[in-house]
Protein backbone atom coordinates (compact mmCIF):
# COMPACT_ATOMS: atom_id res chain seq x y z
CA UNK A 1 0.00 0.00 0.00
CA UNK A 2 1.03 3.66 -0.79
CA UNK A 3 -0.24 6.96 0.76
CA UNK A 4 -1.42 7.56 -2.90
CA UNK A 5 -4.09 5.74 -1.54
CA UNK A 6 -4.95 2.15 -2.14
CA UNK A 7 -6.43 1.07 -5.55
CA UNK A 8 -8.84 -1.62 -5.53
CA UNK A 9 -7.04 -4.40 -8.13
CA UNK A 10 -7.57 -7.82 -6.69
CA UNK A 11 -10.81 -9.43 -5.72
CA UNK A 12 -12.84 -10.23 -3.00
CA UNK A 13 -13.29 -8.06 0.33
CA UNK A 14 -10.97 -4.65 0.67
CA UNK A 15 -9.49 -6.56 4.16
CA UNK A 16 -8.34 -9.49 2.18
CA UNK A 17 -7.02 -7.40 -0.42
CA UNK A 18 -5.05 -5.09 2.10
CA UNK A 19 -4.20 -8.56 3.89
CA UNK A 20 -2.31 -9.65 0.67
CA UNK A 21 -0.72 -6.32 -0.31
CA UNK A 22 0.83 -6.37 3.37
CA UNK A 23 1.73 -10.02 3.19
CA UNK A 24 3.43 -9.94 -0.57
CA UNK A 25 5.52 -6.97 0.89
CA UNK A 26 6.35 -8.95 3.59
CA UNK A 27 7.64 -12.11 1.17
CA UNK A 28 9.17 -9.35 -1.09
CA UNK A 29 11.08 -7.98 1.48
CA UNK A 30 10.32 -4.19 1.57
CA UNK A 31 8.78 -4.94 4.93
CA UNK A 32 11.39 -6.59 6.92
CA UNK A 33 11.18 -8.83 10.21
CA UNK A 34 10.92 -6.40 13.20
CA UNK A 35 9.80 -3.41 11.42
CA UNK A 36 6.76 -1.40 12.97
CA UNK A 37 3.54 -0.92 11.10
CA UNK A 38 1.75 2.89 10.95
CA UNK A 39 -0.70 3.33 13.50
CA UNK A 40 -4.17 1.68 12.40
CA UNK A 41 -5.54 5.59 11.69
CA UNK A 42 -2.69 5.98 9.83
CA UNK A 43 -3.11 3.07 7.72
CA UNK A 44 -6.64 3.91 7.45
CA UNK A 45 -5.81 7.64 6.22
CA UNK A 46 -2.96 6.26 3.98
CA UNK A 47 -4.92 3.75 2.55
CA UNK A 48 -8.22 5.53 2.16
CA UNK A 49 -9.84 2.49 3.77
CA UNK A 50 -11.96 2.21 7.08
CA UNK A 51 -10.34 1.99 10.17
CA UNK A 52 -12.37 -1.38 11.02
CA UNK A 53 -10.87 -2.73 7.25
CA UNK A 54 -7.44 -2.01 8.45
CA UNK A 55 -8.26 -3.70 11.60
CA UNK A 56 -9.31 -6.75 10.02
CA UNK A 57 -6.47 -7.09 7.89
CA UNK A 58 -4.16 -6.62 10.58
CA UNK A 59 -6.08 -8.76 12.62
CA UNK A 60 -5.59 -11.49 9.80
CA UNK A 61 -1.96 -11.58 9.51
CA UNK A 62 -1.47 -11.34 13.35
CA UNK A 63 -3.78 -14.45 13.04
CA UNK A 64 -1.25 -16.16 10.95
CA UNK A 65 1.97 -15.16 12.82
CA UNK A 66 3.23 -12.57 9.65
CA UNK A 67 2.23 -9.66 12.49
CA UNK A 68 2.99 -9.40 16.11
CA UNK A 69 1.37 -6.81 18.24
CA UNK A 70 3.22 -5.54 21.38
CA UNK A 71 0.87 -4.16 23.50
CA UNK A 72 1.58 -0.51 24.16
CA UNK A 73 4.17 -0.52 21.38
CA UNK A 74 2.15 -1.30 18.07
CA UNK A 75 2.12 -3.60 15.62
CA UNK A 76 5.71 -5.16 13.80
CA UNK A 77 6.46 -7.52 11.57
CA UNK A 78 6.89 -11.24 12.67
CA UNK A 79 10.56 -12.80 13.28
CA UNK A 80 11.03 -15.78 11.11
CA UNK A 81 12.40 -18.41 12.56
CA UNK A 82 14.65 -21.37 11.19
CA UNK A 83 13.46 -24.31 13.52
CA UNK A 84 15.82 -26.16 15.67
CA UNK A 85 16.44 -29.59 15.93
CA UNK A 86 17.49 -30.53 20.00
CA UNK A 87 18.38 -33.99 20.59
CA UNK A 88 16.44 -35.27 23.79
CA UNK A 89 18.90 -37.66 25.20
CA UNK A 90 21.28 -35.12 26.21
CA UNK A 91 21.19 -33.42 28.94
CA UNK A 92 22.83 -29.51 28.10
CA UNK A 93 21.39 -26.12 28.88
CA UNK A 94 20.10 -23.41 26.51
CA UNK A 95 23.47 -21.43 26.85
CA UNK A 96 25.57 -24.69 26.00
CA UNK A 97 23.02 -25.62 22.82
CA UNK A 98 22.92 -22.15 21.62
CA UNK A 99 26.64 -21.68 21.88
CA UNK A 100 27.08 -25.48 20.24
CA UNK A 101 24.94 -23.51 16.97
CA UNK A 102 27.49 -20.91 16.91
CA UNK A 103 24.29 -18.28 18.36
CA UNK A 104 23.97 -15.40 20.59
CA UNK A 105 21.72 -15.94 23.59
CA UNK A 106 19.87 -13.25 25.47
CA UNK A 107 17.84 -13.86 28.47
CA UNK A 108 14.95 -11.31 29.60
CA UNK A 109 14.30 -11.94 33.07
CA UNK A 110 10.84 -12.35 34.34
CA UNK A 111 11.51 -12.95 37.73
CA UNK A 112 14.65 -14.13 40.14
CA UNK A 113 13.79 -14.37 43.90
CA UNK A 114 13.29 -16.52 46.98
CA UNK A 115 9.46 -17.48 47.13
CA UNK A 116 7.23 -19.65 49.40
CA UNK A 117 7.33 -22.45 47.34
CA UNK A 118 3.91 -23.80 45.83
CA UNK A 119 3.04 -27.69 46.41
CA UNK A 120 4.04 -28.54 43.27
CA UNK A 121 7.19 -27.36 43.91
CA UNK A 122 7.66 -28.90 47.66
CA UNK A 123 6.65 -32.26 45.88
CA UNK A 124 9.09 -31.74 43.00
CA UNK A 125 12.15 -31.41 45.02
CA UNK A 126 11.16 -32.51 48.16
CA UNK A 127 11.24 -29.33 50.54
CA UNK A 128 10.98 -29.70 53.96
CA UNK A 129 8.57 -27.37 56.09
CA UNK A 130 9.56 -23.87 56.09
CA UNK A 131 12.32 -24.15 53.08
CA UNK A 132 11.89 -21.85 50.84
CA UNK A 133 12.30 -22.11 46.77
CA UNK A 134 14.68 -19.39 44.41
CA UNK A 135 12.22 -19.17 41.34
CA UNK A 136 14.20 -18.25 37.83
CA UNK A 137 11.70 -17.19 35.46
CA UNK A 138 12.86 -15.98 31.82
CA UNK A 139 12.25 -15.72 28.08
CA UNK A 140 15.34 -17.74 26.26
CA UNK A 141 16.03 -15.76 22.97
CA UNK A 142 18.81 -16.73 20.48
CA UNK A 143 20.04 -14.31 17.93
CA UNK A 144 17.05 -11.97 18.99
CA UNK A 145 14.44 -14.13 18.53
CA UNK A 146 12.33 -15.40 21.48
CA UNK A 147 12.40 -19.77 21.65
CA UNK A 148 11.15 -20.36 25.43
CA UNK A 149 9.70 -19.29 28.76
CA UNK A 150 11.37 -21.42 31.31
CA UNK A 151 10.31 -21.44 34.80
CA UNK A 152 12.77 -22.96 36.99
CA UNK A 153 12.45 -24.06 40.66
CA UNK A 154 15.25 -24.35 42.81
CA UNK A 155 15.90 -25.34 46.62
CA UNK A 156 16.97 -21.58 48.55
CA UNK A 157 18.82 -24.02 50.00
CA UNK A 158 21.16 -25.15 46.81
CA UNK A 159 20.76 -21.93 45.08
CA UNK A 160 20.23 -19.27 47.97
CA UNK A 161 20.92 -16.23 45.72
CA UNK A 162 19.04 -16.59 42.48
CA UNK A 163 19.55 -12.99 41.74
CA UNK A 164 23.10 -13.63 40.94
CA UNK A 165 22.32 -16.19 38.59
CA UNK A 166 23.69 -14.30 35.24
CA UNK A 167 23.25 -16.04 31.81
CA UNK A 168 23.56 -19.63 32.59
CA UNK A 169 21.69 -21.49 35.39
CA UNK A 170 23.31 -24.71 34.87
CA UNK A 171 27.21 -22.57 35.29
CA UNK A 172 25.32 -21.45 38.34
CA UNK A 173 24.47 -24.83 39.73
CA UNK A 174 28.16 -26.35 38.80
CA UNK A 175 30.13 -23.55 40.24
CA UNK A 176 28.38 -24.79 43.20
CA UNK A 177 28.73 -28.08 42.19
CA UNK A 178 25.07 -29.02 42.26
CA UNK A 179 24.30 -28.94 38.44
CA UNK A 180 22.03 -32.14 37.51
CA UNK A 181 23.44 -35.31 35.67
CA UNK A 182 20.48 -36.78 34.87
CA UNK A 183 17.04 -35.80 34.31
CA UNK A 184 13.88 -36.84 33.11
CA UNK A 185 11.65 -34.88 31.06
CA UNK A 186 8.10 -34.45 30.12
CA UNK A 187 6.79 -33.10 27.18
CA UNK A 188 3.38 -32.06 25.89
CA UNK A 189 1.32 -30.21 23.52
CA UNK A 190 -0.09 -26.73 24.55
CA UNK A 191 -1.51 -23.75 22.88
CA UNK A 192 -0.03 -20.38 24.12
CA UNK A 193 -2.28 -18.18 25.91
CA UNK A 194 -2.25 -14.50 25.62
CA UNK A 195 0.58 -13.71 27.64
CA UNK A 196 2.90 -16.21 26.89
CA UNK A 197 2.26 -15.66 23.25
CA UNK A 198 2.77 -12.27 23.44
CA UNK A 199 6.38 -13.17 25.28
CA UNK A 200 7.42 -15.28 22.37
CA UNK A 201 6.13 -13.00 19.63
CA UNK A 202 3.35 -15.57 18.20
CA UNK A 203 -0.15 -15.13 18.26
CA UNK A 204 -2.24 -16.62 21.12
CA UNK A 205 -3.07 -19.84 20.42
CA UNK A 206 -0.47 -20.68 19.22
CA UNK A 207 1.16 -24.38 19.13
CA UNK A 208 3.80 -24.87 22.15
CA UNK A 209 5.40 -27.51 23.74
CA UNK A 210 4.92 -27.88 27.41
CA UNK A 211 8.34 -29.21 28.80
CA UNK A 212 8.77 -30.50 32.47
CA UNK A 213 12.44 -31.03 33.49
CA UNK A 214 13.31 -32.62 36.91
CA UNK A 215 16.88 -32.99 37.23
CA UNK A 216 19.26 -35.39 39.43
CA UNK A 217 22.47 -35.19 41.45
CA UNK A 218 24.76 -38.27 41.41
CA UNK A 219 22.88 -39.14 44.75
CA UNK A 220 19.63 -39.37 43.46
CA UNK A 221 18.16 -36.13 44.90
CA UNK A 222 16.11 -33.62 43.01
CA UNK A 223 17.74 -30.52 42.17
CA UNK A 224 16.04 -28.62 39.21
CA UNK A 225 11.88 -28.20 38.88
CA UNK A 226 11.66 -26.52 35.15
CA UNK A 227 8.76 -25.86 33.43
CA UNK A 228 8.75 -24.27 30.18
CA UNK A 229 7.14 -23.67 26.96
CA UNK A 230 8.73 -23.66 23.55
CA UNK A 231 7.71 -22.45 20.82
CA UNK A 232 6.04 -25.03 18.60
CA UNK A 233 7.59 -23.48 15.33
CA UNK A 234 10.69 -22.93 15.88
CA UNK A 235 11.59 -26.48 17.41
CA UNK A 236 12.64 -30.27 16.19
CA UNK A 237 13.08 -32.72 19.17
CA UNK A 238 14.95 -35.90 18.01
CA UNK A 239 15.51 -38.84 20.25
CA UNK A 240 17.26 -42.79 18.49
CA UNK A 241 15.35 -45.01 18.94
CA UNK A 242 16.80 -48.64 20.50
CA UNK A 243 14.88 -51.95 19.09
CA UNK A 244 12.83 -53.36 22.43
CA UNK A 245 14.46 -56.56 23.77
C1 LIG B 1 17.50 -25.96 29.28
C2 LIG B 1 16.56 -26.78 30.13
C3 LIG B 1 16.25 -26.15 31.46
C4 LIG B 1 17.52 -25.66 32.13
C5 LIG B 1 18.24 -24.72 31.21
C6 LIG B 1 19.52 -24.18 31.80
C7 LIG B 1 14.99 -27.78 28.48
C8 LIG B 1 13.61 -28.03 28.11
N1 LIG B 1 15.25 -27.05 29.53
O1 LIG B 1 16.86 -24.95 28.63
O2 LIG B 1 15.63 -27.13 32.27
O3 LIG B 1 17.19 -25.01 33.33
O4 LIG B 1 18.57 -25.41 30.02
O5 LIG B 1 20.05 -23.29 30.87
O6 LIG B 1 15.86 -28.27 27.84
P1 LIG B 1 21.13 -22.20 31.22
O7 LIG B 1 22.25 -22.87 31.91
O8 LIG B 1 21.49 -21.59 29.93
O9 LIG B 1 20.46 -21.21 32.16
Amino acid sequence: FSPDGFEEVGSGPLYLQLQRRIGEAIDTGRLKPGDSLPAERDMAAMTGLSRVTVRKAVEGLVGSGQLVQKRGSGTFVAQRVERLEQALSLLTSFTEDMARRGKSVESVWLARGLHAPAPEEVMALGLGAGDRVARLERVRRSDGVPLAIERASISAQVLPEPERVDASLYAALEARGMRPVRAVQRISAANLGVRDAELLHVPPGAAGLKIERIGYLPDGRVVEFTRSLYRGDAYDFAVELKLAP
